[in-house]
């Protein structure tokens, strides 16, 4: 297995430790929960929803009054067969949100691969960039997240939203997550990036079957002996629908069941879209781990 470097196991060695992100430190002590907003037409759960600005941001303001710790807003839906959307129009569709919520003092995490968009949406005020490419469409991510001092997530991905669900066969799924991740957290160390600015990422769903999904979750355990605090996206994914036989408004408990026991496992950052819920799901399930210690 690959390691990634003694600067982050020093990370890991004063407990859960915190996520720096532009001069702000986010405490990793309490769960995190990262609130969805997708200013899409066709994101899976929720397009079409909060495409105008003013919807977006009061969408946004719920979140937080439920309870996100930041908001994590996206321009391009990533679900299977979604087709690229130009980053002109990533940039068009979540420009003025990603101003008026950083004007109103929300962290904003921008849900992108492009570095122009990134670059944008930072200038605009964003603290965070989640890459669900995991630094392969753009490696120039790593450089900006280095130059400007911005929380980076590194996802595991296999191919793009095209072509990621037409092989989802692995020999070793957990080990090849693992190593990808390794390797990635490597290269944005070399580029510059400090590993306190660092979250992985599994990518539920992302090139993975629902048996797999399911497994990833189990052997967390093993994402985190990478030693870099790991977030989950299970929120009302097919995974959850195919165990629960439920549709996409069905999901919540699968979902919470889901975070519940990523947390045990090791996780401290959860993307959810029921942003109250899973802060009650989570917090509680944290003060149980707490009373034994
Ligand atoms: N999942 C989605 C999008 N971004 N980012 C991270 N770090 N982890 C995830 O698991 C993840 C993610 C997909 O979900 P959603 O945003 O709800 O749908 P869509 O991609 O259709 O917009």
């Amino acid at each position: 297995m690959p390691d990634v470097g003694t600067a982050v196991a020093r990370r890991v060695e004063g407990g859960p430790g915190r996520w720096d992100m532009r001069g702000a430190s986010l405490s990793l002590g309490r769960p995190v929960v990262l609130g969805i907003l997708n200013v899409t037409p066709d994101s899976f759960s929720d397009g079409g929803r909060y495409e105008a600005p003013e919807v977006a941001v009061a969408r946004a303001s719920e979140l937080v009054a439920q309870g996100a710790d930041l908001v994590d807003v996206g321009g391009e839906s990533t679900r299977p067969g979604a087709p690229p959307v130009a980053a002109e129009d990533e940039w068009r569709r979540i420009g003025p949100v990603v101003r008026a919520l950083a004007a109103r003092g929300v962290a904003v995490s921008v849900d992108t691969t492009k570095e122009s968009v990134a670059r944008r949406a930072i200038e605009a005020g964003a603290r965070v960039i989640n890459d669900v490419s995991g630094l392969v469409a753009d490696p120039g991510l790593a450089e900006l997240a280095a130059e400007t001092g911005t929380g980076l997530v590194i996802m595991h991905r296999r191919g793009t939203p095209r072509t990621m669900q037409d092989d989802v066969e692995y020999e070793d799924l957990v080990g090849e997550v693992r190593s990808f991740l390794g390797r990635q957290v490597d290269l944005a160390l070399l580029r510059g990036c400090q590993p306190e600015q660092l979250v992985v990422d599994p990518g539920l769903g992302f090139g993975k079957s629902a048996g797999g999904s399911l497994r990833l979750i189990e052997r967390l355990g093993e994402i985190a002996s990478l030693g870099l605090p790991v977030l989950v996206g299970p929120s009302r994914k097919s995974f959850i629908g195919s165990v629960l036989d439920a549709g996409v408004e069905e999901r919540l408990e699968g979902t919470l069941a889901a975070c519940v026991l990523a947390l045990d496992r090791g996780a401290r950052l959860f993307r959810v879209h029921d942003a109250g819920a899973a802060r009650r799901a989570l917090d509680m399930a944290e003060a149980i781990r707490a009373s034994g210690r």
